[in-house]
């Protein structure tokens, strides 16, 4: 049996009812496996024993009291995964959903994600099962410095340096950091995602969105095409949505769906973005509250977006909201590509299907990389005690994403799969984390 595969079957035995952290793992390992196997250093090095393995996983009790005067407790995670390349940096989820299992996979994709921007960031992951739906910022305020009451002592500036994810945007970041400064009395790049004003970088919070499409747009022109006119779905309404949908617009293209976890909007003039920022960014709405703006407009509850034809899908949600029914579909309505904005939001079934049916597609570790990296030009920006405009980040985050399409689709190339992105992303990130633990001896 090769040593990969060994690794695989060793780790899914050894990590028992972790769905999603298994699902990222065998679609990583088994992409690196001709890459790895061909190259006995590794194996004799231990490197996929080692990567697998987090570093360090802090499981933490997160007492609060509600409104109503009562405790409420949740639980409370940070995975420091790789740091052999950087401090240990990646978002923090707000989501009833939360899991360890979440948040390793988040973490263990994060490595490799942080790798390929080029920036010397490692890979970690962290959140709860707490739900900032319909609570009152004083309970969110309370619950993310109790939040940080633990975890303050786990991160830093040169150690871990978390940012935000799936609820958790500038409100919670600001709350975290209020906390933490309190607590270590010092101003530090502690988090990425601050307020302006405190901090925080320009083009952060366009950052991950912007990136989707400047990468999905490099990988058009590379086939000769591009997304000017062309008609485009995005799935979820939130931060990385809402980007997507404001970068593809100014390029030309027509975003004619978007979507909550409660159904989607179908508008085929074009999504009105100011009216999605308001409901979504001011209002804390939803999504079916568009109608009332658009009166022309037609929600439908549930799921079922992918079954709006376009030419370029791009899922901005959560893990696995495009299956492989999904992918069929889309397929069959002609779509041409697919830019993955969330983390593994396509299933391993629905991958393979874009795989196979030649669509470009460009999977969230190398298209959604914006985020952290423009959160790195944050840490760099704090540590000089400087601001950078936003033209500047800008610039910076589109050379980035076009040197991490570059990487990928020469990585692909390589392994002679010309246009598997999977594979490029996953031996492109692998190979300078590996190269980095290597160097740094068995630690
Ligand atoms: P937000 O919380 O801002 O938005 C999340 C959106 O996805 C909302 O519209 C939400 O709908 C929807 N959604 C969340 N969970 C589910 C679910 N279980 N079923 C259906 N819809 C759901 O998060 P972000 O935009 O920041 O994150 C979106 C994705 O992008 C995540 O996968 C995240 O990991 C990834 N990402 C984020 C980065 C960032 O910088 N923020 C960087 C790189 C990746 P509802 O409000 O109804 O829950
Ligand atoms: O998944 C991700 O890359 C993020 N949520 C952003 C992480 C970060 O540190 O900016």
């Amino acid at each position: 049996m090769s040593y990969t595969q060994k690794v695989l079957d060793a780790t899914i035995q050894k990590n028992p009812g972790e769905p999603e952290f298994v699902q990222a793992l065998t679609e990583i390992l088994s992409t690196l496996a001709p890459f790895v196997d061909a190259r006995p250093e590794y194996e004799k090095h231990g490197i996929l024993e080692r990567l697998v393995e987090p570093e360090r996983a802090i499981i933490f009790r997160v007492p609060w009291v509600d409104d109503a005067g009562k405790v409420q407790v949740n639980k409370g995670y940070r995975v420091q995964y790789n740091s052999a390349i950087g401090p240990y940096k990646g978002g923090i989820r707000f989501h009833p959903s939360v899991s360890l299992s979440i948040i390793k996979f988040l973490g263990f994709e994060q490595i490799l994600k942080n790798s390929l921007t080029g920036l010397p960031i490692g890979g970690g992951k962290g959140g709860s099962d707490f739900d900032p739906k319909g609570k009152s910022d004083r309970e969110v305020m309370a619950f993310c410095q109790s939040f940080v009451t633990e975890l303050y002592r786990h991160i830093g500036a040169d150690t871990d340096v978390p940012a935000g994810d799936i609820g958790v945007g500038a409100r919670e970041i600001g709350f975290m950091y209020g906390q933490y400064k309190r607590i270590v009395n010092r101003f530090e790049g502690v988090l990425t995602g601050k307020g302006i004003v405190y901090g925080g970088s320009l083009a952060r919070k366009e950052a991950t969105g912007f990136g989707l499409v400047y990468l999905v747009e490099e990988m058009l022109k590379a086939h000769k095409k591009t997304l000017k006119g062309k008609t485009v779905v995005v799935s979820g309404s939130g931060n990385v949505a809402i980007y997507a949908c404001q970068k593809a617009q100014s390029l030309g293209a027509k975003v004619v769906a978007m979507s909550d976890s409660g159904g989607y909007i179908f508008d085929a003039d074009g999504i009105d973005l100011v009216a999605v920022k308001e409901i979504k960014e001011v209002k804390r709405g939803r999504i079916s509250d568009y109608v009332s703006y658009r009166p022309a407009a037609v929600y439908t509850e549930g799921k079922g977006i992918w079954g709006v034809k376009c030419d370029v899908a791009l899922p901005c949600a959560t893990q696995n909201e495009l299956t492989e029914a999904d992918a069929k579909l889309l397929v069959k309505n002609g779509v041409i590509a697919v830019g993955e904005g969330a983390n593994m939001p396509s299933t391993l079934e629905a991958t393979e299907v874009f795989l196979s049916k030649k669509i470009l597609f460009a999977p969230g570790k190398a298209a959604n990389a914006g985020g952290v990296a423009t959160s790195a030009l944050e840490m760099s920006q704090n540590s000089m005690r400087l601001s950078w405009t936003f033209d500047e980040v800008d610039q910076k985050l589109k050379a980035i994403m076009a040197s991490i399409y570059a990487n990928i689709a020469a990585a692909a190339k390589e392994a002679g799969l010309e246009d598997n992105f999977v594979a490029g992303a996953n031996i492109a990130g692998f190979k300078k984390v590996a190269e980095a633990m290597i160097a740094q001896g068995t630690v």
